[in-house]
């Protein structure tokens, strides 16, 4: 059995990518790394953590030696919003940390995934049915970490045969964790608004479209294209996958259907709106399913039934729990 190392295990993807690895390949053989002290208590308890700080090409050289590491998940980056906020930081953490991973990887030979994005292409990308291959000509500084990433996997599979594989990752949305600091993070916080205050804010426009994906489909879509045997691969990395395409419109009039008296208003952050408007709003992701069987489960009403319903129960049960403790 392969071991696997998940770098930046504490992350939104990271933390429910861990536990998925885990159950398939046993929860000895991944382990969870982390610059955190602390992850989600299933991580800490569930299987090996190791602390470790991704920049620190000396320690992640010397755990993945020790630990004779098979696979590498690399998933320690900064989200688009976040990046905007600080460019210098964006490219060292996202660049950085890739560019000597990948050295790594290159001396103890490891198999790699690294997860691309939505946020690689640009304004003068086409919009709908966005090809595997087009333009990408990003104006955020998100963006130009993910396409000189894609490249820089290229390169390293080109040039010294590193078998790294990757995917252009749309909005994720989970019922887990909450992402960090994404262009994409309002399709999350709207259903824990809608549970608890029956409203919510948007900070992007009512009729924006973006590619979007609940989380199980995102994680069967990194653990198939790690499996999927390499011949069949034509383009090895940054594969386009989608699940569903939709507008902040859209989402509310889904959980209108579980919570009717739900309401939609907006006050919209020009930063955010920019990124989004330059980002595509429906990927054509055909290569990914002619050639690794791409095929996600959840369309927008069968997450937003699945995300109310854990939601819900999860809420309650907190109340409870504080409300034995008052009493
Ligand atoms: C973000 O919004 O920055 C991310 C992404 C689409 O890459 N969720």
């Amino acid at each position: 059995m392969d071991k696997i190392l998940i770098i930046g295990a504490g992350g939104q993807i990271g933390t429910e990518l861990t536990v998925y690895l885990r159950n398939i390949y046993g929860s000895n053989n991944v382990i969870a790394s982390d610059i955190r002290a602390t992850l989600h208590p299933e991580l800490m308890e569930g299987g090996p953590f190791i602390r470790m700080d991704a920049m620190d090409s000396r320690q992640v050289y010397q755990v993945i030696q020790k630990e004779k590491v098979d696979q590498v998940y690399f998933l320690a980056a900064i989200l688009s919003a976040v990046c905007e906020k600080n460019p210098e930081m964006a490219w060292d953490i996202n660049m950085g940390c890739l560019n000597s991973v990948l050295r790594i990887a290159n001396e103890l030979k490891f198999k790699m995934f690294v997860p691309s994005s939505i946020g690689a292409f640009g304004d003068s990308t086409p919009k709908r049915k966005t090809p595997q291959l087009t333009i990408q000509r990003p104006n955020s500084i998100y963006g130009v970490t993910k396409v000189a990433g894609e490249l820089l996997c290229d390169y390293y599979h080109a040039r010294y045969g590193i078998d790294v594989r990757g995917l252009r990752f749309p909005g994720i949305i989970s019922n887990l964790v909450p992402p960090g600091g994404g262009t994409t993070d309002y399709a999350v916080d709207i259903y824990h608004k809608a549970l608890r205050c029956q409203r919510y804010t948007c900070y992007l426009r009512g009729d924006t479209y973006l590619d979007m994906m609940y989380m199980p489909d995102a994680l069967k879509a990194a653990a198939t294209l790690m499996e999927a045997g390499h011949d069949k691969l034509r383009f090895h990395n940054a594969y386009n996958v989608s699940a569903m395409s939709f507008c902040p419109e859209m989402i509310a009039a889904s959980i209108r259907k579980h919570i009717p008296a739900f309401t939609l208003d907006f006050a919209i952050d020009p930063v955010r709106q920019c990124i989004a408007d330059s980002w595509p709003d429906s990927m054509d992701d055909s290569a990914a399913r002619e050639d690794w069987g791409w095929s996600p489960e959840y369309d927008l009403d069968m997450m937003s039934k699945d995300m109310i319903t854990v939601l819900r129960e999860r809420f309650r049960r907190k109340e409870h729990e504080e409300a034995e403790l008052l009493s």
